[in-house]
């Protein structure tokens, strides 16, 4: 009898949070995080060269290139943790120039733009994993980050 009443004590607790269970999740509430890439007197960068994401909150990586080459952005193993909603590019004024649906691993940037990644962790990681700009010579300069997904 207790456990019943445990387990209805429950079920009224998530009738009455029913919009906790309901509708698309991947865009509630979604926090902006932005990830420079460049270059400076020390090699090439990811700035900052850490983040933490946390499984099940959306996010919008705003890959802002301040660099007068083109960057990239590879997730590797973490993009085999993370759900992507879409890519996004805007023009100058804002106005929408693509949007990329699926799974996406990579992303190039050109010289001085802006490219918006729209995702969601569904998986934690053990240990922090790496990201990396794939482009030859990059990663050497420098150009890779630290990622943990919990
Ligand atoms: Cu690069």
């Amino acid at each position: 009898m207790k456990s019943m009443i445990a387990s209805l004590a429950v079920m009224a607790i998530a009738a009455a949070n029913p919009a906790a269970a309901e509708g698309d999740l991947s865009r509630a509430n979604v926090i902006d995080v932005v990830i420079e890439m460049g270059s400076n007197d020390d090699g090439m960068y990811f700035k900052p060269d850490n983040y933490e994401f946390v499984t099940g909150q959306a996010y919008k990586l705003i890959l802002t290139n301040v660099d007068e080459i083109k960057h990239e952005l590879a997730l590797n193993e973490m993009g085999e943790r993370i759900f992507t909603r879409k890519i996004e590019a805007t023009d100058a004024d804002g106005n929408l120039i693509t949007e990329v649906k699926g799974t996406i691993r990579e992303v190039e940037v050109g010289p001085g733009k802006v490219v918006e990644w729209y995702f969601v962790p569904v998986q934690t990681t053990d240990d922090p994993v790496e990201i990396i700009c794939g482009i030859p010579g990059h990663y050497e300069a420098g150009m890779h980050a630290m990622v943990t997904l919990r």
